[in-house]
């Protein structure tokens, strides 16, 4: 045996000397999107100095509670919504009783926006992306059947997050369970909307007074219900670094409890149950770093901000695995990369998971996809053993001199998110929101070039995709039964009451006093509506506006020596020439899906390539952007779709150029789209149709063509005739 036992005394330089001849002297260095030079190899020199401590103890590096998942696993919460509460109540029941653990409503735009499903801005948006809920009636069928006093409830809710809770407390109260029984988490959390996420109703500053009242109301009236999930879930989506969704999520935490203190409130009264929750991507390490940082940097602002119950220094938080990662190509795929994420995610010891349905990029997940995404859950959790040992990469040099580093760099952001002024001021001045989108369009040049690997999408592709089964939703029925049921409950309400408590709220909203959930509940237990409760507020504070501002020059940058990229240049310019102008084109965002980062990839990327891009507003009917596109005098309109509007939005846009009279504006679409839907776009006139993985300077090429360019094809299609 004993000459087998490596020399103990070999040194890091002995290794590298070793590994360096191995590969020739090749850099062996990893370059993260962090600017993280990761080295091949961590040894106890790394960790030196570094004592994560032990779970359950602060600073809770290791995990918030001491046994882990030897005591007590992750709560299963698998996010749904869609339709009507009686669909979506059917669907808890049936995965409540395959082994799911808590519930996580998602609702659809309409309600996150502060609509009723009989408002015409939502036509395309009903029961789509969520379920539908007008009335506390809706909120009684959601949960019909389901014990609120022991199944916590999550529920995505930051712009309508008044109407909504006040739905919950009131439908809960009328199932005969009292609000200091429930448990449970609202998201609350608007400052990420303003940044990514985009379904504020309210400007910023009555947002976070929204934000301080449910956090005053919780801490009084619900001792079991976390009043908050500060997210970084939604800026890792919209291409965030690690480090960046650590810094703006932690900092926003801080603004909130700073909020919170500045209205009287004792930080050890609230802050234990302020929660979080990350999204969880391929960079398998890398997450599981993040968390524990994040654990880590929450520690030391609630100290520094004068935490003493240890409660409220301990960060929990639910993961996400990551939309964005999933690819329409080869989907199946995507049931391997959920396995990993939710791995990182459990291995960073969350509380909480959401694991994505392999039709992610296509559509809401069926019952079968579903399954597969819950079962990948309970075979980690029952099969593999890792619930036996809390905290198991503890000590690993890598990922505790990873940890370390994203500390120290986040801790950077944070500190320059202070001397502005804290978080509200720094999402004003819109520098969160560039630099985030900077790092997306940064990662997007690296897929398209092919240097970050997407297996079966810019790298091993099938020539032939399978079909795959998705769900489709009836959006006309699903809005007809909203409608039918908002009536029934208009008159069957005291109107005398409901009006006066309307309008105390609205007093409340104006004169700054006053709880503004306490006086919604009251709202709510007179049958008001969503969408009147919302525009009882929005009467007072106003509606929200924002305009897009695409960054600029990353995909000149990055394709400057790029064959195929200048090809599509000189495209644009000869299109120029002809035109006398360069060609124009609108990216369109309509209905109430705020998803963005497509849209400004593509119209970053169009722009770096010589096109005149108009960015429209995020929310627009068809026929503003009908209106936009006729005044701004383009070409092509290319509408980016992910949130199931596509079928009636884009066709409504194509008819209105028609009756217009200008049915030469080429229209395209793009996002989240079901292959079973184009056939039904074409036919409507969508001239080109791009899902998740599309390569963008061939969509551009792509245009060039509509617009009656002789664009070749690309290297590949030739290199394919050629053989
Ligand atoms: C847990 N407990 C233990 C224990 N582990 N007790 C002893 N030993 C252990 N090892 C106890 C806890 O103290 C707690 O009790 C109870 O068990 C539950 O544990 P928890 O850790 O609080 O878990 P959970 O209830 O699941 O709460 C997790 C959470 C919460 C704190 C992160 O905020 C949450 O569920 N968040 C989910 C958010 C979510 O689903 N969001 C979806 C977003 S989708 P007690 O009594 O102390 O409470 C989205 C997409 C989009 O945003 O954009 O639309
Ligand atoms: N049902 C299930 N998952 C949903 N997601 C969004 N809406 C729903 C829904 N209604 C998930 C997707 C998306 C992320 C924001 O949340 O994974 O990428």
């Amino acid at each position: 045996m004993t000459d087998k036992t490596p020399t103990p005394t070999a040194t890091y330089a002995d290794w590298h000397a070793k590994a360096d001849k191995e590969v020739k002297g090749r850099d062996l260095t990893w370059h993260t999107l962090e600017g993280f030079d990761v080295k091949p190899l961590y040894t106890a020199e790394d960790t030196q100095g570094i004592d994560p401590g032990l779970p359950g103890f602060e600073p809770f590096t290791r995990g918030p509670y001491a046994s882990m998942y030897t005591g007590r696993p992750w709560t299963i919460r698998q996010y749904a919504g869609f339709s009507t509460a009686e669909e979506s109540n059917a669907f808890y029941r049936r995965n409540l009783a395959a082994g799911q653990k808590g519930l996580s409503v998602a609702f659809d735009l309409a309600t996150h926006r502060g609509y009723d499903s009989d408002h015409p801005r939502v036509v395309g948006d009903v029961g789509k992306a969520g379920v539908a809920i007008d009335t506390v009636a809706d909120m009684q069928i959601l949960f019909d059947q389901i014990p609120l006093d022991t199944m916590s409830v999550s529920m995505t809710m930051n712009g309508a997050v008044i109407p909504v809770l006040a739905f919950y407390i009131v439908a809960a109260e009328r199932s005969g369970v009292s609000q200091d029984k429930l448990s449970g988490t609202i998201q609350n959390d608007i400052l990420k909307e303003f940044m990514v996420r985009n379904t504020y109703i309210y400007p910023p500053e009555p947002s976070m007074r929204i934000v301080s009242d449910i956090i005053a109301y919780t801490s009084d009236h619900m001792p079991r219900f976390n009043s908050i999930s500060i997210s970084g879930y939604h800026m890792h989506e919209a291409g965030a670094t690690a480090v960046q969704e650590l810094a703006f999520t932690i900092a926003d935490g801080k603004e909130y409890a700073q909020r919170a203190m500045d209205t009287g409130l004792d930080i050890d009264a609230f802050a234990p149950r302020l929660s979080f929750f990350w999204g969880i991507g391929m960079n398998f390490f890398m997450e599981i770093a993040k968390m524990r940082a994040a654990r880590a940097l929450w520690h030391d602002v609630m100290e520094g901000l004068g935490a003493k119950d240890p409660k409220s220094k301990m960060l929990r938080t639910h993961c996400q695995t990551s939309g964005v990662s999933l690819q329409e190509q080869d989907p199946y795929n995507n049931v391997i990369r959920t396995t990993i994420e939710a791995m990182a995610a459990v291995l960073g010891g969350t509380q909480s998971l959401h694991t994505n349905a392999l039709d992610e990029a296509i559509a809401l997940p069926t019952d079968f996809s579903a399954r597969i995404a819950r079962n990948t859950q309970l075979v980690l959790e029952e099969e593999t053993g890792i619930t036996n040992v809390a905290d198991p990469l503890g000590g690993s040099y890598y990922v505790e001199a990873l940890t370390a580093k994203l500390v120290e760099e986040a801790k950077k952001i944070i500190d320059e998110v202070d001397a502005a002024g804290g978080m509200t001021k720094f999402v004003a001045t819109g520098e969160p929101k560039r630099r985030i989108e900077q790092a997306a369009a940064e990662k997007q040049t690296n897929v398209d070039r092919g240097e970050t690997v997407i297996v079966g999408v810019n790298k091993y592709r099938r020539d032939k995709e399978d079909e795959i089964e998705t769900l489709d939703i009836d959006n006309h029925k699903v809005r007809q039964s909203q409608i039918a049921r908002l009536e029934k409950v208009r008159s069957q309400r005291d109107e005398m009451a409901c009006q006066a408590a309307l309008d105390a709220l609205a007093r409340g909203a104006g004169q700054k006093e006053g709880n503004l959930l306490a006086l919604a509940v009251e709202a709510a237990r007179h049958d008001a509506t969503l969408g009147e409760i919302s525009s009882a507020m929005e009467d007072v504070f106003g509606r929200y506006d924002t305009k897009p501002t695409p960054v600029k020059g990353v995909y000149s940058k990055a394709y400057a020596a790029d064959n195929r990229y200048q090809q599509v240049v000189q495209g644009v310019d000869a299109v120029e020439q002809r035109l006398g102008r360069k060609p124009k084109i609108m990216i369109a965002k309509m209905g109430q899906d705020g998803h963005d980062r497509g849209a400004n990839v593509i119209a970053s990327a169009f722009a770096d390539m010589g096109f005149d891009v108009v960015s429209g507003p995020l929310f627009q009917t068809p026929q503003e952007t009908l209106e936009m596109a006729l005044a701004e005098g383009v070409d092509a309109i290319g509408a980016s779709s992910l949130a199931a509007g596509h079928k009636t939005l884009i066709p409504e846009l194509i008819r209105l150029l028609k009756d217009a009279g200008r049915a030469d504006i080429k229209v395209t679409a793009g996002g989240v789209i079901p292959q079973s839907d184009y056939q039904f776009l074409r036919d409507a006139g969508v001239q080109g149709i791009y899902g998740p993985g599309s390569n963008v300077v061939e969509c551009a090429a792509d245009m060039l063509r509509l617009l009656g360019h002789n664009m070749p094809p690309p290297d590949d299609e030739l290199d394919e005739a050629a053989e």
